[in-house]
């Protein structure tokens, strides 16, 4: 990768992974494009267009002014956002998804989009998910990523373009919140704990889902572009995880930290539903294989930088 166009900027992932990437390949050589502008650091630190993604014409413009040779892929709407507005998601995310497959083709730029956990289903083997298994979601979101899935890797088949994708856990980061998703929960503990002492959760007790700690993501994204093609089996997309936990496991790291801190439930019908349908587990033997995938954080490093980054983003 040199010159790099990021759709999504300024969403959970974007937010971050922009400034690494101009950490990494310098500040001119990544162009970040989101639907809005904001006065912050993404904005302010190197090229930055306001792109709609669901306009071809635009998104094409752009990556050829900037003469870009790698477009990652981030502007979706996420699970529980998605639930709520189907059609929207479905013509956002497929209809975004086309235009930047499209873009890369003509331009033969390479090629990255975050696929989900979510692009499993009720009746995926739900402890230690095979990389390759049955994939029958049942929400929007779900379709999407699979359908992703296969047209990332259709695109590469037919016209080799070199597409790689990522099934991503919940992301927990202290930087940017995430916006719609079924695993906020694991976010918000953490902000509630440190100014209310107390977190009601939506995600019932029980409810194991695989998370990752942002700094993990983002290196992970870097390694796997970065990654020897012709060591890669897979592309579209390798189950990556750092962790599995339910509220009650998260609760009491965060007690180590806050031994006050109360948990109780409200449980959320639809996000609760969408949870259920996701793995407890994912197995990430084939990235581990692939192109060498390895988390730094687990639930206990995670949980002491989260309280340390957010006691000093909050003044408390
Ligand atoms: C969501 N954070 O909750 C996203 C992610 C695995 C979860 O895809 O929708």
């Amino acid at each position: 990768m040199k010159k790099i166009l990021v759709t999504g900027a300024l969403g959970q992932i974007g937010t971050e992974l922009v400034m690494k990437l101009r950490d990494v390949y310098g500040d001119q050589n990544v162009v970040a494009t989101d639907i809005r502008q904001v006065d912050n650091d993404v904005v302010n630190s190197g090229p930055f267009e306001v792109l709609d993604v669901t306009d071809a014409d635009k998104m094409f413009e752009v990556a050829k002014k900037y003469e870009v040779d790698s477009i990652i892929h981030l502007a979706a709407l996420l699970s529980a956002t998605a639930e709520k507005n189907p059609l929207l998601a479905w013509n956002l995310n497929m209809g975004g998804l086309v235009n930047a497959l499209e873009v890369a083709r003509e331009l033969k730029c390479q090629f990255f989009t975050p696929s989900s956990i979510g692009a499993f289903g009720p009746t995926t083997p739900k402890d230690n998910t095979p990389q390759d298994t049955i994939q029958r979601p049942t929400t929007m979101y779900g379709v999407n990523k699979v359908a992703g899935e296969l047209l990332c890797d259709y695109y590469f088949y037919k016209f080799g373009v070199d597409t790689r994708g990522l099934r991503f856990p919940g992301l927990i980061s202290y930087v940017a919140p995430p916006g719609g998703g079924t695993t906020d929960y694991a976010v918000e503990i953490y902000y509630k704990a440190l100014q209310e002492g107390k977190y009601t959760s939506y995600i019932a007790k029980g409810t194991y889902m695989d998370m990752m700690y942002m700094p993990d993501a983002l290196n992970a994204i870097i390694d796997l572009m970065e990654a020897d093609a012709s060591k890669l089996k897979h592309r579209n997309s390798f189950n990556v995880t750092a962790m599995s936990f339910d509220p009650e496991e998260i609760a009491a790291e965060i007690r180590k930290h806050i031994p006050s801190f109360e948990l109780d439930y409200d449980v959320d019908p639809v996000r609760q539903s969408i949870a259920e349908s996701w793995p407890n587990s994912i197995d990430a033997t084939c990235a581990k294989e692939e192109w060498g995938f390895k988390a730094e954080y687990d639930l206990t490093k995670m949980t002491e930088d989260m309280l340390t980054k957010l006691r000093e983003k909050l003044s408390v």
